[in-house]
């Protein structure tokens, strides 16, 4: 692994417990993580459960004893250390979104493709969709149960830069991050929005705003989403720029001519984590929440009128999607057994040599859409085509 700040955490406690609880092909071994500062890697192998550290990730990617790279970085580095691990030879999972821009997630579809024909894997970390409720919400879409779609509604808020004296952290800089809320988060929501859907989308318009364009310089690395500025040696904290968006809204077609809206925020106070989606058929409903995430509500359009409306299925039975390795009936999950589902399907993957969802061709087409996002709110909301995967 390469990170680990808090993805870095979750993956590996991904990676430490999917092959004790589920039933795998082959086994995932924490051989070694990497990092630039020598003692902090040191002390989050020993922490994380990795067997060695290493503070260069090409001489990560040229060990031996590696097989699979996972990239839990900024997104500034992920295009170059998944193309050479992959061109190494190396399976790889890249955290979401899957790159900065679109030319360099183009470049990562093509060494994934030239990789795929060695028998590579090469999946983006859109860990949500791993989440029981969303993939039985994927498996009644699939299914019909809604019939013809006709509305995506989804937004994902967070409100951990409300404060203006929140400091200038990586995730806020567009060098290092790429965009902001729209990229962070949004890339989630649109992902879920085609997953859920089985469409992509095919042209969007977009607001975005950054409402707070100059915080302080952080005090030191920063991991997770918290952090406190620099020091003030009496000239005042110095500041810096804002390069990204602070909060994206936007509306888009899908390709059935389905209508999606979409909200993406850091900005939304007493929101933390809150991810709801709704989709609407002309012959049901489905609605998630994060926050009550073994949750899944479906209404049934086709019931009488009488008696129909929404119901509460919990989503922690035995024939539910990764249920039947965990605990009782009734006995829920939470945030970071998404990650231990995303380790156990990447080993899957890797043994059954099928095509790894969600693909790089999957985060190229996330990637596509946001920067139609981007490029939309740049001219005020004009719809903006999404250029479609070949
Ligand atoms: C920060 O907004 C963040 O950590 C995202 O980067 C993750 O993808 C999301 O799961 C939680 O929030």
């Amino acid at each position: 692994m390469v990170g680990y700040a808090f993805m870095g955490a979750a993956h590996s406690q991904g990676w430490r417990t999917a092959g004790r609880v589920f039933d795998l092909p082959v086994q995932p071994v924490m051989a070694a993580i990497c990092g630039r500062d020598p003692d902090a890697v040191r002390g989050a192998a020993d922490r994380l459960g990795w067997g060695a550290a290493e503070t260069d990730w090409r001489v990560l990617i040229a060990r031996d004893d590696v097989q699979l790279v996972d990239i839990c970085t900024p997104g500034d580095s992920h295009a170059e250390i998944a193309i050479a691990a992959l061109e190494a030879g190396k399976h790889v999972l890249c955290e979401k979104p899957l790159a900065n821009t679109v030319a360099e997630a183009e470049a990562m579809v093509a060494a994934a493709e030239r990789a795929r024909a060695r028998g590579q894997l090469a999946m983006v970390g859109f860990n949500y969709r791993r989440t029981p409720a969303i993939a039985l919400a994927r498996r009644m879409v699939a299914q019909g149960r809604l019939g013809t779609l006709r509305h995506v509604r989804v937004s994902y808020l967070q409100d951990w830069i409300v404060d203006p004296e929140f400091p200038l952290v990586w995730r806020l800089r567009k060098e290092q991050a790429g965009s902001g809320a729209l990229g962070d988060l949004g890339s989630h929501i649109v992902d879920l929005a085609q997953y859920l859907s089985g469409e992509h989308l095919v042209g969007v318009s977009a607001l975005t705003e950054t409402f707070v364009r100059e915080r302080p310089l952080p005090a030191g690395a920063v991991a997770g989403l918290s952090a406190s500025a620099g020091g003030d040696s009496g000239g005042g904290v110095p500041r810096g720029r804002v390069t990204v968006d602070d909060a994206a809204l936007f509306t888009g077609r899908l390709a059935s001519g389905a209508l999606a809206s979409f909200e993406a925020t850091r900005f939304a106070a007493g929101r933390k984590n809150a991810l709801s989606i709704e989709l609407n058929g002309d012959r049901g409903s489905l609605a998630f929440d994060l926050e009550r995430l073994n949750e899944l509500h479906f209404h049934d359009h086709t019931e009488p009128a009488s008696s129909a409306g929404f119901r509460r299925i919990l989503a922690t039975e035995p024939d539910h999607p990764y249920l039947e390795a965990w605990w009782p009936p009734g006995h829920g999950l939470g945030y970071e057994h998404t990650f231990v589902h995303q380790a156990a399907d990447a080993m899957r993957s890797i043994a059954s040599g099928a095509l790894p969802e969600p693909s790089f061709a999957d985060g190229l087409q996330v990637q596509r859409v946001l920067a139609a996002v981007e490029e939309s709110a740049e001219k005020n909301s004009v719809y903006t085509p999404v250029t479609p995967l070949p």
